[in-house]
């Protein structure tokens, strides 16, 4: 497929996602230990054989958060400039979703899976065992990283700490409990956020870096995770109505584009999910098993 086709396949993919919503199915994002696992390793081994200049490529990808592109939000920042206000939540809520159609285009069972560090294996193993395999090239254990950031080692490296000191789950529910304002839950969460990037260490521990390592994706599904926990305790539209209108760069998703997961076609933990077509108010979704 020439690269002019496919952005075109990945920038309408909101087309695609209103037709299965439409259908009165979305898919489920489910926890590292229940996920489809060969599926995943499958499509990211795909993206990572690309070439960086294809825009199916893990490189592609990844090179919007870092080097070379550096788009990312982070504590009310992009790059060197400094805002009144946060886009990190809905920012990377916008990025993992298009990834995920990428991951998905090359293969149906690549839903993105989150990686709880809160869960007793998590504190037992500390990067999931699907994560870690020793074995050269793994694609889920290391990605590929641009030449024009280094060329040796040419994979991304971890050096993660020990799995005690990764957070608590009453210490995560008290995060998501506690009624606050979206800034103040923003900024809770990327506290917590850097922590696991600092605790994985290596390529995680470096914004330029990071987004090529495959469990970034997956670190950053929990903290999507955690503002949609949120967001059904506290409200989906919980957000200064500022925000609601601001574009996240590059994409041309706002900020009320993003604030329901299941419009944008996706939800976490149960199997199965019914909607009403166009609904916006969580008030009106159905929930089934
Ligand atoms: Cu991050």
């Amino acid at each position: 497929m020439a690269n002019g086709s496919s952005a075109s396949v990945v920038l309408q993919a909101p087309q695609a996602v209103r037709q299965a919503i439409q259908a009165g199915i979305v898919r489920v994002r489910r926890n590292v230990e229940q996920a489809d696992i060969a599926s995943l390793k499958d499509s990211y081994g795909k993206m990572q054989a690309r070439s960086e200049n294809d825009n199916r490529s893990w490189i592609f990808w990844a090179e919007y958060h870092g080097f070379n592109r550096f788009d990312c939000w982070h504590h009310s920042g992009v790059g060197s400039q400094r805002f009144p206000y946060d886009l990190f939540l809905p920012w990377h809520r916008a990025y993992l979703l298009y990834f995920e159609r990428v991951a998905l285009a090359a293969n149906p069972g690549a839903v993105l899976p989150w990686w709880d560090w809160t869960s007793s294996t998590s504190h037992q193993v500390g990067v999931p065992a699907s994560f870690s395999s020793s074995q050269a090239g793994d694609a889920l254990a290391s990605g590929p990283v641009p030449a024009g950031l280094r060329t040796n080692p040419n994979r991304t490296r971890r050096n993660p700490g020990s799995p005690s000191q990764l957070p608590s789950a009453p210490e995560i529910q008290s995060i998501i409990d506690n009624p606050t304002t979206f800034d103040d839950f923003s900024g809770q969460v990327q506290g917590q956020h850097d922590r696991i990037h600092g605790w994985t260490g290596g390529d995680m521990g470096v914004v330029a870096a990071s987004a090529f390592d495959p469990i970034f994706w997956s670190h950053h599904c929990m903290i999507d995770r955690l503002w949609y926990l949120w967001q059904v305790k506290h409200g989906v539209d919980n957000i200064p109505p500022s925000y609601l209108n601001r574009t996240l760069a590059p994409w041309s998703l706002t900020v009320r584009d993003v604030l329901d997961v299941r419009q944008l076609g996706y939800t976490y933990g149960a199997s199965r999910v019914r909607i009403q077509a166009n609904a916006f108010n969580a008030s009106v979704l159905q929930q089934t098993n």
